[in-house]
């Protein structure tokens, strides 16, 4: 389509209106195969797993937010993660991950794909200095989230993709928590951007799924052959889902920012508060790369009690609105012990969270309620 803005992109990239009957809002094509001429003779679908309309206007409309070429979508963030590990390494290959990222893309790459002879250095992703000292001739992949899960640290896509390709190693960034209305890591110099699209894309929490994005026509084949030869595709109404998700995403995304940005600004002043982890405040050690590569902060934010641990598990416990849940990136706020709960797999390892960290996922309901709502809980 032609250079439209990104929100215009996110309302119609992929979401023409059918060509049958008119629908505007793209059909759920609710069907495990399609009929055929003759054999091998179609409309260009044969089997659900293969392609599916529905899952085709998703793909679309995910490559054209990032303003990448080619989309993948899958069934959850963790089947798109599982993809580029089969499809990129195989047994004697390196991987350099942050020591700071979800607690799942952890346990799958250490306690799933070492087993398979690969092996991964995790290492501090905001120090490009740290990244070039984990890098070894077998090094095959790098990955990135940033902002990390949990602690909001930042990578320096630019930098970090240009070392990587120094090093014949391809880059992914997890733009997760950022979103493609807020960073785009493919314009940064990035191979590939992966979501977990149950986040801000979906926007609801009422829907699991994942996408792999790429501008490299021969990377998207290969990672769209194993696509379908390993089968971890999303549904067709959960594709439908995140496609109506990502109608609002730029509207959302900015009333996440802007009630993400007050919390942490409450949280700077409570007394009970020792620290505060936000990339969209001047007291985040790299909110200047924040400036240079993010639009806005976003809707996570993370803090640490003078009381530690049990002090967070009240707080936990005391709040109304901000429901004690995993997951993140909804319309509604949620609280979570990631010590406890999203990053358990991570306990012993050298990327223990510590145990009294708070991480919220701020939503967008009316700022003064939720800022009323921490302040009691941090208060009693
Ligand atoms: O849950 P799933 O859709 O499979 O996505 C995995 C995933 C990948 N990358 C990041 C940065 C993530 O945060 C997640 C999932 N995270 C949570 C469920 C959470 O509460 O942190």
């Amino acid at each position: 389509m032609p250079d439209y803005g990104f929100a215009t992109r996110a309302i119609h990239a992929g979401q023409e209106p059918d060509p049958t009957t008119g629908a505007v809002i793209v059909p759920i094509y609710q069907t495990s195969t399609f009929a055929q001429d003759d054999v091998g003779v179609h409309k260009g679908y044969e089997y659900a797993r293969s392609g599916n309309p529905t899952r085709t206007a998703l793909e679309t409309a995910l490559a054209a937010l990032d303003g990448g070429a080619y989309g993948l979508a899958f069934a959850s963030g963790l089947a798109a993660e599982t993809t580029v590990l089969l499809t990129l390494l195989k047994s004697g290959d390196h991987v350099v991950c942050g020591d700071d990222v979800y607690g799942g893309t952890y346990r799958l790459i250490k306690r799933v794909f070492e087993d398979k002879g690969i092996s991964a250095s995790f290492a501090d992703t905001s120090d490009p200095a740290k990244v070039a000292a984990a890098m070894r001739p077998e090094t095959k992949l790098l990955w990135i989230e940033t902002p990390t899960n949990p602690l909001l640290k930042l990578a320096d896509i630019a930098a970090l993709s240009a070392l990587a390709r120094d090093h014949g190693a391809l880059t992914l960034v997890d733009n997760t928590f950022a979103s493609p209305a807020l960073q785009r890591p493919l314009e940064l110099g990035a191979d590939m951007v992966l979501y977990s699209t149950t986040k801000y894309h979906g926007g609801h929490s009422d829907v699991v799924g994942g996408a792999l994005i790429t501008n490299n026509l021969q990377l998207h084949e290969r990672l769209a052959y194993v696509q379908n030869a390993a089968g971890g595709v999303p549904g067709p109404f959960d594709c439908w889902l995140v496609l109506r998700g990502i109608k609002t995403l730029f509207l959302r995304m900015r009333e996440h920012s802007a009630n993400g940005l007050a919390v942490a600004r409450l949280l700077l002043e409570h007394p009970a508060v020792e620290k505060v982890f936000y990339p969209g405040i001047p007291e985040h050690p790299q909110y200047e790369l924040a400036r240079r590569q993010m639009h806005d902060g976003g809707g996570m934010v993370s803090f640490l009690l003078h009381g530690g641990e049990a002090a967070a598990r009240n707080v936990v416990r005391r709040t109304k609105l901000f429901t004690l849940a995993e997951s993140l990136g909804g319309v509604e706020s949620l609280i979570e012990l990631p010590a406890a709960m999203t990053h358990a797999s991570v306990a012993g390892s050298s990327l223990e969270v510590p145990a009294g960290l708070v991480r919220l996922s701020v939503g967008i309901e009316t700022i003064d309620d939720l800022l009323a709502d921490l302040k009691q809980a941090l208060d009693s």
